[in-house]
């Protein structure tokens, strides 16, 4: 039989680097042909042969609600037929500002982009014009987009400056963000001591979903906290993966309930607020982001920034998660998820750890839950790349790498879980031994 995900990807191949426009959907890392998806509804998409695949990615985390929500469809239609983009204010940005302010406390005032690199890069930008100062602080495993300030690796030894990720990224440009280790206590106090005065923000992925799951420990986000106060740095959460995805309040929320009275100073957020259409934003207390233009010396703008189709659909999807036992149903599914696969995998005598918080979830070939990026890596990439593809050849798509999270929707169902256990079984048995 023709496959047509093949002649596809061998046509997008001729046209587009590396076939696909993210560099993630390449399936690089795990072999094989990327799946080019036909069409989407519920918790499953339909790739171009037709086949079915229960969708763990989601997105990448927008399609909280589902794919093909009734509500958001109907939102989407509405606003197209009134316009595509105007470059010009509209009602549903104050709306969905109102919203986003109403649900995130820490948050006074909020500009819209249109993805999460660019709410990340304007965070950056904002900090260090509302302090005057130039040094950033961001953590191994974590990843705030693609701006050059934030493509930047931990070195040689500990705390480092300056080790670009990427090509085409000078060294002069990330001189100023310092890398430290995921959940090192020592290693922050200890920059802070050497750098605090000069520190502009600190930025972290507060459940890193970039390092697959792997939580700030209480200790560590309490220092991170009380060191940014002590220090006059600004406290940035990049919330674009875990904004009301691990909970209505988003992650921040979870650590308030952790940590008496805390909260971040800024909030980066992306993917859920635009309900699977290109919208993200960026908050903090009306003292910082009125530095922002056009009040304020520091520059930010975009022109489909606020696009009002996309706030449509971001505000359809916002209406539905504040519904009542919204958060409840979706973590149970995902505990249910997470725990089944635990169970099955001890059933075939495979060591597999896993967590989810809402419905975010991350499972690992290891026997404890890494606390860290390190750690992470110590996992067998080929166990790993043979139990992907065991799952996906059963019609389960999880991410195509070990260190991304998953995600689950309030469309996946009881037997969605059922099947994705039997599969998961299924591809246990064919693991290497
Ligand atoms: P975008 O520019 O991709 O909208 O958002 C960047 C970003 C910022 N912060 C966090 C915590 C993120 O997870 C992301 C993007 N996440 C990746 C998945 N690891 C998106 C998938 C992709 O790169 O194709």
């Amino acid at each position: 039989m023709t496959d047509r995900n093949q002649q596809l990807f061998d046509r997008a191949r001729a046209l587009i680097p590396g076939g696909v426009n993210s560099p993630v959907r390449a399936f690089r890392a795990v072999g094989g042909t990327p799946r080019f998806v036909q069409r989407a509804q519920g918790a499953h998409f339909w790739d171009a042969n037709g086949q079915r695949y229960i969708d763990y990615i989601g997105s990448w985390g927008p399609m909280i609600l589902g794919h093909g929500h009734p509500a958001v469809v109907e939102a989407v239609q509405q606003a197209v037929l009134e316009g595509l983009s105007y470059g010009a204010p509209t009602e549903r940005e104050v709306e969905l500002a109102e919203a986003i302010v109403e649900l995130v406390p820490s948050i006074e005032m909020v500009r819209l982009v249109s993805s999460g690199t660019e709410a990340g890069m304007s965070t950056i930008r904002l900090a260090r014009g509302a302090t005057g100062r130039k040094k950033i602080i961001k953590f191994e495993g974590c990843y705030h987009g693609h701006a050059d300030a934030l493509l930047v690796k931990a070195g040689s030894g500990l705390a480092t400056f300056g080790n670009p990720t990427s090509a085409g990224v000078p060294p002069e440009v990330v001189q100023h963000t310092l890398v430290l280790e995921y959940n090192n206590v020592a290693q922050l106090e200890a920059a802070f001591a050497e750098h605090g005065a000069d520190i502009a923000c600190l930025i972290i992925e507060p459940i890193a979903g970039n390092m697959n799951f792997v939580r700030a420990s209480v200790p560590f986000m309490k220092r991170c906290r009380e060191l940014c106060t002590q220090h006059g740095a600004l406290l940035a959460f990049d919330e674009v993966m875990t904004g009301f995805r691990v909970a209505l309040g988003g992650a921040q929320s979870v650590y308030a309930r952790l940590i008496p009275g805390f909260e971040p100073d800024m909030t980066v957020m992306g993917k859920v607020i635009g309900g699977g259409m290109p919208l993200a934003a960026f908050g903090a207390k009306r003292a910082v982001m009125e530095h922002l233009a056009p009040l304020g010396p520091v520059y930010q703008a975009g022109t489909l920034s606020g696009n009002p189709v996309a706030t449509a659909c971001g505000l359809a999807t916002l209406r539905e998660i504040r519904k009542p036992g919204f958060y409840e149903a979706l973590s149970a599914t995902t505990r249910s998820l997470v725990e089944g696969l635990s169970r099955v995998a001890a059933e075939e005598g495979v060591t597999l750890c896993g967590d989810s918080e809402g419905g975010m979830f991350g499972f690992f070939l290891l026997d404890e839950l890494p606390q860290n990026y390190a750690r992470v890596l110590t996992t067998d990439g080929a166990r790993f790349n043979s139990l992907f593809h065991g799952l996906l050849e059963r019609g389960v798509y999880i991410a195509p790498a070990l260190y991304e999270a998953g995600f689950v929707s309030a469309a996946h169902t009881a037997q969605d879980v059922e099947d994705t256990l039997a599969a998961a079984r299924e591809a246990f048995r064919r693991l290497p031994r």
